[in-house]
């Protein structure tokens, strides 16, 4: 079976989604996405002008080879771009063989490991008695396991935390608008909202943070002991991980589980925090570490030390990286858990997706391929829309992590 074609579509039903279009000579088409936030053009060209024109021709089973072909083929290895547009291929060559067997992804990947994909949604609050709220409702539709995020006095805007509850939607201007930062703040608040959660809701749920790489080791480490008391399933993004080594730190001095990886984009970045023991979850996507293919090497290394994945799913992996994220997590052993938040209506409609949700799992569905489509025309009607993350200063300007 060759490949005949390939397109990138681009639309904004609500948030940017860059996605590759493959279509062969028998007919089957695969879609993959390569969206990543705020830099989406940035992959559009790297598709279009250096890796579509070397697709014509090939082989479309020939998964593997053409991961390689465009890995160290391009000289210029690794990179948010570069991997985000490897996905797409791999994803949608993927869902191309799937069709092509007639069977939906899981089970070329293996078939079934479980009953389902347990996931977790976002509870986020200005306040705690917001977030408690919030966290009652995502108990009340059923959710085994809940983020929560909640606003810290004196802190004008926080990560995680926007009038919006079900999607929570950071890239917000053309030119990134400035938040404001308070460690001090922070920590000393933080526990207050886990003591709130545990004290209202008792222990039997499943409840995680993410701290988007706000903390140095040290500081994390103190974070991690004083969350300790309540038993969080992990706490994300600590610290930024360029630096892997640094996680010893935290571990050293805590036992609370560690959750790291969303911007990671190859088994390089995680390679040390996974073979030293120093996380518990590795929550590479889909979309950003080279796919299907990719990912489930990475895995394959985390098993063999004790680290479970929990793939990145907010809402800039497109309906496309969640219904592949689905089939992965279904099929390898060592699944933790997957990040679900929802999308919009609009990408809903753009996207129809099998996959679906029920009483705290997630279900990939049984279509042939990884069970998401394109209505190409609805795309039309959404125009990309220059929308750049966020920037983080600390209280005396200086630039921070956001
Ligand atoms: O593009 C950035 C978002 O995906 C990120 O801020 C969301 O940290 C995030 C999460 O855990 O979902
Ligand atoms: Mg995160």
């Amino acid at each position: 079976m060759k490949i005949t074609a390939a397109r990138v579509i681009v639309t904004c039903p609500g948030r940017n989604f860059v996605t590759l279009k493959i279509e062969t000579d028998e007919g089957l088409i695969g879609l993959g996405d390569a969206t990543v936030n705020g830099r989406e053009l940035a992959v559009v060209s790297y598709l279009q002008d250096h890796v579509i024109p070397t697709l014509i021709g090939r082989d479309a089973h020939a998964i593997e080879d053409t991961w390689q072909y465009l890995y160290r083929g391009a000289y210029w290895r690794r990179g948010p771009i570069t991997m985000a547009a490897t996905s797409a291929v791999d994803v949608a060559l993927w869902d191309i063989k799937a069709k092509a067997a007639n069977m939906p992804l899981y089970q070329l990947l293996g078939g079934r490991c479980r009953t389902g994909v347990m996931c977790y949604g976002h509870a986020n609050g200005a306040d705690i008695a917001e977030t408690l709220d919030e966290v009652a409702r995502f108990i009340d539709m059923g959710y085994l396991a809940i983020r929560a995020q909640c606003g810290v006095p004196g802190i004008a805007s926080i990560y995680g935390v926007t009038k919006d509850k079900l999607f929570y939607e950071p890239a917000d201007a053309a030119i990134p608008t400035e938040s404001t930062w308070s460690t001090p703040k922070y920590l000393d608040h933080v526990p207050k909202l886990f003591d709130a959660i545990r004290a209202k809701f008792g222990f039997e749920k499943h409840i995680l943070h993410d701290v988007h790489h706000r903390l140095t080791p040290i500081e994390a480490a103190r974070l991690g002991k004083s969350l300790e008391p309540y038993r969080l399933f992990w706490l994300e993004d600590p610290t930024p991980a360029e630096n892997q080594e640094a996680l010893r730190w935290i571990r050293q001095h805590t036992v609370t589980p560690i959750a790291i990886g969303e911007v990671f984009n190859t088994i390089h970045d995680c390679r040390t925090l996974i073979q030293e023991g120093l996380i518990d979850y590795i929550r590479t996507a889909v979309v950003h570490a080279g796919g299907i293919t990719h990912l489930r090497r990475i895995a394959s290394l985390a098993d063999l030390h004790h680290v479970r994945t929990g793939c990145h799913g907010a809402t800039d992996m497109s309906p496309v990286c969640m219904g592949a994220a689905l089939h992965f997590d279904l099929s390898v052993p060592n699944f933790g858990i997957q990040e679900y938040m929802r999308h919009t209506t609009q990408t809903d409609e753009v996207f129809p997706h099998a996959y679906t949700y029920a009483d705290g799992y997630l279900q990939p569905g049984e279509a042939p391929g990884h069970g998401v489509t394109i209505d190409e025309e609805l795309a039309a009607r959404y125009p990309y829309r220059p929308s750049a993350l966020p920037v983080n200063r600390l209280e005396d300007g200086t630039l921070w992590n956001w």
